[in-house]
């Protein structure tokens, strides 16, 4: 079954009431429904391109808060150098956003003027 097939059984309890139901009785009726599965939105974490920072800077960048090893690194660091951009991973909002901040301090702290920013996916 796909996301959105998944996302499209997710119902909200109904409230329903037989049309001899005025409202201000005891007669309205819960309907029980399937429990709510939504998986919490993912985003990507994107490395952008300059002309100043070393590539060795970004390589090790990669391999710090990635978790990414040598060659891996590299390889990313080359598809940024030469496209512009590079997805460099997935995660939920709050660990995307930390891994930016963490990107964006550590190049901060060495005067490099790498970005680092994110989107949902
Ligand atoms: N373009 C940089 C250089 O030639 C290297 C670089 C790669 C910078 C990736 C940023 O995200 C980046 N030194």
């Amino acid at each position: 079954m796909s996301q959105a097939q998944k996302n499209s059984r997710d119902l909200s309890a109904a409230l329903v009431m037989s049309s001899s139901d005025d409202d201000d009785g005891d007669s309205s009726v819960v309907v029980e429904t399937r429990p709510k599965t939504k998986r919490p939105p993912l985003y990507k974490v994107l490395l952008l391109n300059d002309d100043y920072t070393p590539m060795e800077f970004v390589v090790a960048v990669l391999e710090r808060f990635f978790g990414m090893n040598h060659a891996q690194a590299f390889e990313i660091m080359l598809t940024v150098h030469k496209k512009g951009v590079a997805v460099v991973g997935v995660f939920s909002h709050e660990i995307a956003e930390t891994k930016v901040a963490q990107v964006m301090d550590f190049a901060r702290q060495h005067q490099h003027p790498l970005q680092c920013t994110m989107e949902k996916e």
